[in-house]
Formats: C-alpha cells, structure tokens, sequence
C-alpha cells in the first residue's frame, strides 16, 4: 500500500524512524495485540501501561518501561492490572485505553481507563504509587461512557474529568463532555466541552479526547480524536484545542484540520485499519512525546515541538 496522504500530516509530528516500537511478538507471553498505551515519566524512566489484547478477545494491561523512551523497553513478564470481574462484574470484558496523571497533591498516579461491561463501554478509575498495586474505585461513569482522563489538580476544590458519552442516536453526535467532583466519587454538574462536527468534517460526529490534558503557560492543550466515516470504514485522526488554564471549561481554540492520521503501512494495515489512537503524551523540555496505537495492532511514537504546537493551535479560530 503506497503512502497517499504524505503530505498532509508530517508538518508538526515527525513519526519515529524505527515505529512500531512495540509489536505483539515482542510479548513475553502470547497476545493478539499490543496498543492504546497510557504513559507517564516515572522516576527516571518513561512507563506506559500498555492495552493488550489476549487470544480469547479480552484486553489487560501490562507495563513496559524505557530509560529514553524510544528503545529498549522492558516488559513484565505477565499482566500489570488484569480486569477483576469477581470484584468488579464492570470489567467482565476486559479493561482497555488507560490515561495516567500524576495527582499534583499526592505521590499517586490516577489511571482512568475503559470497562467493557455487561452493558457496554464504562469509564473507571484506579490509583496508583508504584505501578504494582493498584487501588480500585470502580466505576466512575456509566456506558456508553469512554475516553477519559482527570486532569492533575483540583479546580477550586474539585477534581474534574473529561469523558465521551456515546448517545444511542449516532446522529446527534459523540460530543466531549466535562464532569466535576468533590472526592473522585461522587461527579456531576457535567456539561458539553467539545461538540463533534457535522456534515463532512474529519471529525464530525463523534470526537474523544485522546491523551491527558497537557498544562502550557497558553492553556491546556487537548489533543483528540476525531472518527471520519467512510463507506470503507472509520478513520481516526487527531486535532487540537486549547483550553484555559483557571477553568478548562472554557474551549479558546480549536484547529480546523488534523495535525495527524493514518498514513504508514501500520497504521493503515491491522486489526482495525486506518486507526491512530494515542492515550498517552510524555512531554521532555520542547519535546513533545506522543505513543499512540496504529491499527489497533501496535504500539507507535510521533514528536513534535511543543512550541510550535502550541503557535499552531494559537492560530486556530477563537472558540470564545
Ligand atoms: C475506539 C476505542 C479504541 C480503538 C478505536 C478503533 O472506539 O475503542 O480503543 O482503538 O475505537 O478501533
């Protein structure tokens, strides 16, 4: 398969020259695939928490560690977190596309990661110190729920996450939403962050966030998913938004185009072809390091300038 779109997306992303940098044959176990991988610096190292997917269907997650990030990963020899379904009947499918922060108040990780459940996708929530034992609150937002992320601190005394509610109508659109809570238990006040697109966007109905919020002195940049519909299929790229830095409610920018979508052999040719799906940013003074899943088969890394993310986002149109 020839590169069409070669020119589109290479502007502020550069891939890595040695992508895929981690494949389902490099498991120390037997899996179907290995992708959607949350990250997070971790002491000295870069830590993803990588959605893998078993032979019978069902996702886990497992850890792999690299001092530089780009090479020499170390993976456990067996899944890190394995869904629970005796405690938590939510996660009877499997536990998928984790996004890790770092609590600022704390020294705990917070992971909100997807349950497959007897009714469909749900978002929960899990702590963490050290990436071995995980502390479970369960179920965060019912399903159709998914795509979620906290963001590090409190906003006047409230945790807040960002999360995609699917509504049973596809045509009404799978908007951003953001929700408030007091404890990380108990969310409401909830409201459209960022609407899905209609007619023939690249992102027109059905948006989700990809990566954490990322915090810069501009604001908090977003960096999302959008799903084009296709008499082929769906493909998945990614755009940018800008939200305030006192209240993320606040949407100020919002680019136009994709900044990044499928183009290379492996991401266009997998499982699910035509998938880039990133649940996790490292970011390393101006560099900006991007581990997202291509085909949902594998994992991948793209990098780019964080300034010039930032001015190219800043170009974008106001949303306010
Ligand atoms: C989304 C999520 C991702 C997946 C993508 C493409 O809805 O479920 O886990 O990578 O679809 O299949």
């Amino acid at each position: 398969m020839s590169n069409v779109n070669v020119y589109q997306d290479t502007i502020l992303f550069k891939r890595y020259k040695n992508n895929p940098v981690l494949t389902p044959r490099m498991w120390p176990y037997k899996v179907n695939a290995v992708f959607n991988a949350g990250a997070v610096l971790f002491g000295e190292q870069v830590l993803l928490l990588v959605r893998v997917e078993d032979m019978c269907g069902f996702s886990h997650l497992c850890k792999a560690t690299s001092k530089d990030g780009y090479t020499n990963w170390k993976i456990d020899s067996k899944p890190t977190m394995s869904p629970k379904p005796i405690d938590f009947p939510e996660d009877i499918y499997g536990i998928e596309d984790p996004r890790i922060v770092k609590l600022e108040e704390d020294n705990r990780y917070a992971i909100v990661y997807t349950s497959f459940s007897e009714s469909g996708p749900l978002v929960s929530l899990a702590t963490t110190e050290d990436f071995v034992t995980f502390r479970r609150y369960g179920v965060v937002m019912p399903p159709d729920d998914k795509d979620a992320s906290l963001f590090p601190r409190k906003f006047k005394g409230r945790y807040i996450l960002i999360h995609r509610p699917s509504p049973a109508n596809f045509n009404l659109g799978a908007n951003i939403w953001i929700s408030y809570s007091p404890d990380l238990k108990h969310w409401g006040d909830s409201s459209i962050l960022l609407p899905a697109r209609r007619g023939s966007w690249w992102d027109a109905y059905k948006v989700g966030l990809s990566p954490p919020p990322i915090e810069t002195s501009e604001g908090w940049l977003l960096i999302y998913h959008g799903v084009r519909s296709t008499a082929a299929g769906s493909i998945y790229r990614l755009g940018l938004a800008l939200l305030d830095l006192d209240d993320p409610s606040k949407v100020i920018r919002r680019s136009d185009e994709w900044v990044f979508g499928p183009n290379e052999y492996y991401e266009r040719v997998g499982d699910v072809p035509d998938v880039t799906f990133p649940c996790g940013v490292v970011v390393r003074g101006d560099e900006l390091i991007m581990y997202y899943g291509a085909a949902d088969t594998t994992m991948a890394i793209a990098t780019a300038s964080m300034k010039e993310v930032i001015e190219f986002v800043k170009c974008s149109k106001k949303q306010i």
